[in-house]
């Protein structure tokens, strides 16, 4: 089958669902023959970047990091996907210009803070207000939203599910596969 790579990148809060997105995008590539790869924290975080942590100089090192793991992985013809907070917009637009202009494609998980922190799957929120984890993204460490993401998921409205399929369409609707 007919692929051309490409860098799915997935910016949101903790807890926003990026990783569940990112991995069933994955699983439908995979089912369809596409060769694909994901990063995402559990795969980076304890072994390439487990010398990092989360001030802001760190997690620009992360980004950095990532976005050239992410091109070895388009140059080497894969459609990749990244899920990472990415809280910054300057590093997310110095990865995007490391790639042709439609082959970085942003997607924006807008989760809003009350609803991540609501859900708390892994009670990091709750953690954070009380002062036990410092520098957490929403709570006293900043998000920039993306302005002008290719994709904007809304999963207060659409499940996991159906995102995928979104970003399943686009990726034919723009000749990926
Ligand atoms: C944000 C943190 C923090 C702090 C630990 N702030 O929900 P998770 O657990 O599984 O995802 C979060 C993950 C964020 O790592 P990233 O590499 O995506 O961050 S960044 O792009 O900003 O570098 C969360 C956990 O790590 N975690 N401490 N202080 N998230």
């Amino acid at each position: 089958k007919m692929q051309k790579p490409a860098l799915l990148w997935f910016t949101g809060l903790s807890g926003s669902g990026k990783s569940t997105i990112a991995n069933l995008v994955d699983k439908r590539l995979q089912s369809r023959g596409n060769h694909t790869y994901t990063l995402d924290g559990d795969n980076v975080r304890h072994g390439l970047n487990r010398d990092l942590g989360f001030t802001k100089a760190d997690r620009i090192e992360n980004i950095r990091r990532i976005g050239e793991v992410s091109k070895l992985m388009v140059d080497a013809g894969l459609i990749t996907m990244a899920s990472f907070i990415s809280p910054y917009r300057a590093e997310r637009r110095t990865v995007r210009e490391m790639f042709e202009e439609k082959e970085f494609i942003e997607i924006f998980v807008n989760t809003p803070l009350s609803v991540a922190e609501a859900r708390d799957v892994k009670g990091l929120y709750k953690r954070a207000r009380a002062g036990e984890i410092k520098n957490f993204t929403g709570i006293d460490s900043e998000y920039q939203a993306p302005r002008n993401a290719e994709i904007t998921v809304n999963t207060v409205e659409m499940s996991a599910e159906e995102a995928a399929e979104m970003i399943v369409s686009y990726l034919e609707e723009q000749g990926f596969l």
